[in-house]
């Protein structure tokens, strides 16, 4: 298999989620720590938008973890971490997309919002995203507990980091989680006992301390 470099960053979700493609696939990666304040020469001259992950492998690059987690599924296939059926994987891409355009994005407006009202707006509008979340997750298939039931899809793990790091918003913020999100716990839960998430999982305190770093700098 040819040489594989990922450029990622500690508190990124969206590296986080390519880690845990690879770990769930068990290659044998480089990984690159990128201060994304004071990005090195070398990463801005060869990265298309300045972001992480970006993924080097062999003669390739590909950037956008969603796009480099199925680039990673398609060239390194086992075990597969898309739904078998084409319209599962339809509804998985779709679920992605839900997540960055919901969750991912209001998070990161959130960060880099100082105004209250405009906060408070804010973290209404993640307890509406979890609480919609919750209520599809109960439609879930019930063969087992991740969203595709019995199988661990790349959906999952475009959900996970978020989740890993919704403590430190509890800590920085108002925003709890909604109540009785019981499908949401037992996902979590189960998401959370993987050999591959337990090998990069982060606690909260681990991830409130950078963030104020980085937010205070
Ligand atoms: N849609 C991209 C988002 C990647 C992204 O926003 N990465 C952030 C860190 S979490 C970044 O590199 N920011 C540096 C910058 O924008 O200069 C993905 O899914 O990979």
């Amino acid at each position: 298999m040819s040489h594989v470099k990922l450029y990622t960053n500690q508190l990124c979700p969206y590296a986080h989620r390519v880690r845990l493609t690879l770990a769930e696939k068990e290659i044998d990666a480089e990984l690159i720590e990128i201060d994304l304040k004071n990005k090195p020469s070398d990463f801005v001259h060869i990265s298309p938008d300045g972001r992480v992950p970006l993924l080097l492998h062999g003669g390739t690059k590909i950037w956008g973890s969603a796009i480099i987690n199925e680039y990673i599924d398609e060239v390194m296939p086992d075990p597969p971490l898309m739904p078998a059926v084409p319209a599962d994987r339809a509804l998985a891409r779709n679920w992605i997309k839900l997540v960055d355009e919901q969750l991912y994005s209001t998070t990161h407006r959130f960060i880099f919002t100082r105004e209250a009202e405009a906060r408070r707006e804010l973290v209404a509008q993640l307890r509406e995203h979890v609480q919609f979340i919750e209520n599809v997750m109960a439609r879930r298939p019930r063969s087992g507990p991740y969203l595709f039931g019995d199988r661990f899809t790349l959906a999952d793990i475009a959900l996970y980091p978020w989740f890993e790091q919704s403590g430190v918003l509890e800590q920085l913020s108002e925003f709890r989680l909604p109540p009785d999100c019981c499908g949401l716990s037992e996902w979590r839960q189960a998401v959370g006992e993987r050999k591959a998430v337990r090998q990069h999982a982060r606690t909260t305190d681990w991830y409130a301390v950078r963030y104020r770093t980085y937010l205070a700098a």
